[in-house]
């Protein structure tokens, strides 16, 4: 009688099925002393099999996993995830025939042009688009608003004062009748910055060693070309070997230092925004929640579908991408120790406040920033997941008091803040839930952080890391210290190597293609809720996803480059990518 024993896994031969059917209930509901002992025994199994492990200092602490082999099969890629996954890569390697190319350590190519000979096959509109646009200062600014990283730029009211731009040097490049002061005041200047980037070590390649800067870009919204750069400067401290390039400078050396901007962002989007900010956050939730509720939870019901393959997909990360001889350190100049250096400086200054998008916008004073898609589309998403978060833990909780006296709802928050996250002394989410707004507000974090920002930082990846040039995985020449010296023979040996390309476009399409087996935001494929009265609220969460792709696919007509990372059906459920 699923009735009595609802969600609970039963052990058959040495299979083990977990039932999905019934009423979701919190340990105050139980009243059979069975479905009591049941629901400790389960918790007790799952924290044996799950258990914490601090894989390094300074970042949260993952799942003690080796690789994805040692997990238990119930959170193991299906079949054909696995399948799909293991071949993609080779194909994307092997079938494009980079393989001539990529034994090409070390040969640069001679000429911007000569990518595109690994440009041919993998391919995508936005890719292309990215190739025929990347030199335009326009969308150099368009991809710090609707690009895959879309998290960096901020309101400049006040120059850094380490970063000397002066109303002269950038006139030119205002509208007319006003000066850079009275656009500051205004509010029409943007910075972006890049000091997290400052002193991280260098990667060292085949004996090579690799070289980081840490630009700062002085941005302008202006009233017809929209927002464009206007000033760069390639280190922190300045002095008189780090000029301070614009946009009328000798081209090529203009086009370098923003090159040099686009490889520090490559940096910051890949191993901030995308794995930290979202896998590895994701992922302890995924961890305390399998710790801490039972099947039939209703918090369990609710966030399971949004953790699926995370523990797989991470576990495979760390075991390939970013270990120690994993594909970071092979072609990325943050492999080895400095993309560890990175993510522990970012984590210690990482709040929760900034994964609710709202603050975020705000604290970046970015809410008035035109065309920034990604905001408009952000918001609209909270909203809905918001919503939907509220109207399910109102049908379980009906008070603040029950959200204080659930037991394993206080031990999971308390296993997410005091093991998850330790040692983040500013990240500003408490050890306990003192009401159900508190609750509503965490779950929609989670929600939000692995469906909509993942796919946001993910999925346009290869549209604007595939054409090479226009975001370079390594630099392997030191940034220019003179404007008048600036070579394309300089250029072509400072960007990504012949072999270093090919892997980062076959990377990015592998990561950044439309999964074969998506599922997609709110298309739960397991009934955990049987409710009627859940299964509105999942249907009515459907209808506000739909009402928003309309939306966007409306707003999307004519427009080009077209943003639609955030539309929901292309949005998966979880991180499982
Ligand atoms: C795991 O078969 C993942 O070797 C990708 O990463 C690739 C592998 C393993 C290797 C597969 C193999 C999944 C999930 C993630 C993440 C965040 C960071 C992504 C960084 C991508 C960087 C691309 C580098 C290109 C030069």
């Amino acid at each position: 009688n699923t009735q009595t024993f609802p969600c609970y896994r039963w052990l058959v031969g040495d299979i083990k099925i977990e039932v999905r059917d019934g009423t979701a209930k919190k340990l105050c509901d139980e009243i059979l002393p069975q479905e009591l002992a049941h629901r400790k025994a389960q918790l007790e199994e799952r924290q044996k099999t799950f258990r914490w492990q601090t894989w390094a200092p300074g970042i949260p602490k993952c799942v003690d996993a080796k690789s994805q082999a040692d997990l238990p099969q119930d959170v193991r890629f299906a079949n054909e995830k696995r399948c799909d996954f293991e071949r993609s890569l080779q194909y994307a390697l092997l079938e494009l025939s980079l393989k001539k190319l990529i034994i090409w350590f070390g040969r640069s190519w001679e000429d911007l042009d000569d990518f595109k000979q690994i440009f041919w096959k993998l391919r995508s509109p936005i890719a292309e688009y990215t190739m025929e646009h990347w030199k335009e200062d326009w969308f150099f600014g368009y991809q710090f608003m609707n690009g895959s990283n879309p998290r960096m730029i901020q309101r400049c009211r006040k120059l850094p004062s380490n970063f000397p731009v002066t109303g002269d040097m950038v006139q030119a490049f205002l509208s007319p009748n006003t000066t850079l002061d009275k656009e500051l005041k205004a509010g029409n200047v943007y910075l972006v910055d890049y000091a997290i980037m400052d002193g991280v070590p260098e990667n060292v390649i085949r004996g090579m060693k690799q070289h980081l800067a840490a630009p700062l870009c002085l941005l302008y919204e202006h009233p017809d070309s929209g927002l464009i750069p206007i000033a760069i400067q390639l280190e922190q401290n300045p002095n008189k070997d780090t000029p301070i390039f614009l946009p009328n400078d000798p081209p090529l050396a203009w086009l370098l230092s923003k090159m040099w901007v686009r490889h520090a962002e490559f940096q910051v989007f890949q191993v901030l925004s995308h794995l930290l900010r979202t896998h590895l956050i994701a992922e302890v939730f995924c961890v305390a929640t399998l710790r801490h509720l039972p099947a039939v939870h209703p918090i369990y019901k609710l966030l399971t579908p949004h953790l699926k393959y995370t523990l797989e997909i991470n576990c495979r990360a760390r075991a390939e991408l970013i270990s120690q001889n994993g594909i970071f350190k092979r072609v990325v100049s943050t492999g080895g120790d400095g993309l560890l250096v990175l993510s522990q400086r970012e984590y210690k200054v990482l709040t929760y406040r900034s994964l609710q998008p709202r603050c975020d916008f705000t604290d970046r004073g970015v809410t008035k920033l035109n065309k920034y898609f990604y905001r408009e589309h952000s918001l609209m998403l909270w909203d809905a997941t918001e919503k939907f978060v509220s109207s399910i833990v109102s049908l379980y909780y009906g008070s603040d008091s029950e959200v204080v006296q659930d037991s394993e709802l206080q031990a999971w928050i308390k296993d997410v803040v005091e093991e998850g996250f330790v040692n983040v002394p500013h990240f500003g989410l408490p050890n306990e839930l003192k009401n159900k707004q508190e609750l509503i507000t965490l779950l929609s974090v989670v929600i939000f952080t692995s469906t909509a920002q993942h796919a946001a930082t993910n999925n346009g990846q290869f549209d604007f890391c595939s054409w090479v040039p226009n975001t370079p995985c390594t630099m392997r020449q030191p940034p220019p210290t003179d404007k008048d010296s600036v070579t394309m023979e300089l250029i072509m040996n400072t960007l990504p190597d012949i072999s270093q390309s090919c892997v980062e476009m076959a990377i990015t399409w592998h990561l950044g293609r439309a999964q074969p087996d998506a599922i997609p935001l709110a298309q739960y494929e397991e009934q955990y809720f049987t409710e009627p009265a859940a299964q509105k609220m999942i249907s009515n969460f459907r209808q506000d996803l739909k009402d928003i792709e309309e939306d966007i696919l409306k707003q999307n007509k004519g427009l080009e480059p077209p943003y639609l990372y955030l539309c929901p059906s292309r949005i998966e459920n979880s991180i499982t990518i």
